[in-house]
């Protein structure tokens, strides 16, 4: 089994979806930037080694990320997950790991990066909306992405219903591609994300009805 490393700043209901389907990887590490994280909490329940890494107790981000580092390889982890992780990693921190570190954003990228998405969305009058995995690389919630779940939006959306639709997907899907690089099966290549060597023109695209079996067939 693969070992990954999930990074993660909330209430790690990502983290717990990883958990509950990991097949080709087993979650060898959480790390928190966030005392009392939900994420830590959850880790610890599953007797998964969970450290908080205070920011405040560095003198600057890179430093930062070089304890990070430290853990991750101390956990001997291949991947770096971040789920729901809110701390920007520099681009020495991003270079190490290119490749090898995913995030789940939620929104339809290249729409709404950074934060307050959803808000963002439902005052944009759009329909539809959803979530995002893609490969982390220097550019903010710019890196290839992989795979989008779509979710509608309707009439009587509030920013908490359409977090809850759009997390239901994310829950489904992050462990689906976290299992795809486990087994190699998705990579990142100059040309761009490859699945089984062939490069994708699009991010896969599902939604509440696909049945993922049928995505990476
Ligand atoms: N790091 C790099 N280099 N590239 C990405 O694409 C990253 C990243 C770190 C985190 C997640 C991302 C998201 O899914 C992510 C992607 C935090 C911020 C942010 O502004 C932006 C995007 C994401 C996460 N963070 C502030 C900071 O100064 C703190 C905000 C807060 O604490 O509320 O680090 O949306
Ligand atoms: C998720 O919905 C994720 O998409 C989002 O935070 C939530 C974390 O929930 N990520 C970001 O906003 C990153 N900026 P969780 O802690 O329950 O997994």
């Amino acid at each position: 089994m693969v070992p990954i490393a999930v990074l993660a700043s909330g209430h790690g209901t990502n983290l717990q979806a990883l958990v509950d389907a990991a097949r080709d990887y087993r979650v060898a590490c959480v790390i928190s930037d966030r005392r009392g994280a939900g994420a830590l909490a959850r880790a610890e329940a599953d007797g998964i080694p969970a450290t908080f890494v205070d920011p405040a107790a560095f003198p600057d981000r890179a430093s930062f990320d070089t304890e990070i580092d430290r853990l991750i390889n101390a956990h001997g982890a291949r991947f770096v997950v971040l789920a729901g992780f809110m701390r920007i990693l520099g681009s020495a921190f991003v270079h190490t790991w290119q490749g090898k570190m995913v995030n789940v954003h939620p929104s339809l990228l290249p729409k709404y990066r950074g934060l307050d998405t959803h808000r963002r969305a439902l005052a944009a009058g759009d329909c539809e909306h959803g979530a995002s995995v893609h490969f982390v690389t220097d550019e903010l919630d710019g890196g290839p992405v992989i795979l989008q779940a779509t979710v509608p939006l309707r009439a009587g959306d509030d920013v908490a219903s359409v977090a809850a639709r759009v997390q239901a997907q994310e829950h489904r899907v992050y462990p689906f591609v976290v299992q795809l690089l486990a087994q190699q099966r998705v990579t990142l290549s100059p040309d761009g994300v490859l699945l089984d060597g062939r490069r994708i023109d699009a991010p896969l695209r599902v939604d509440a009805a696909t049945d993922l079996a049928c995505v990476a067939a």
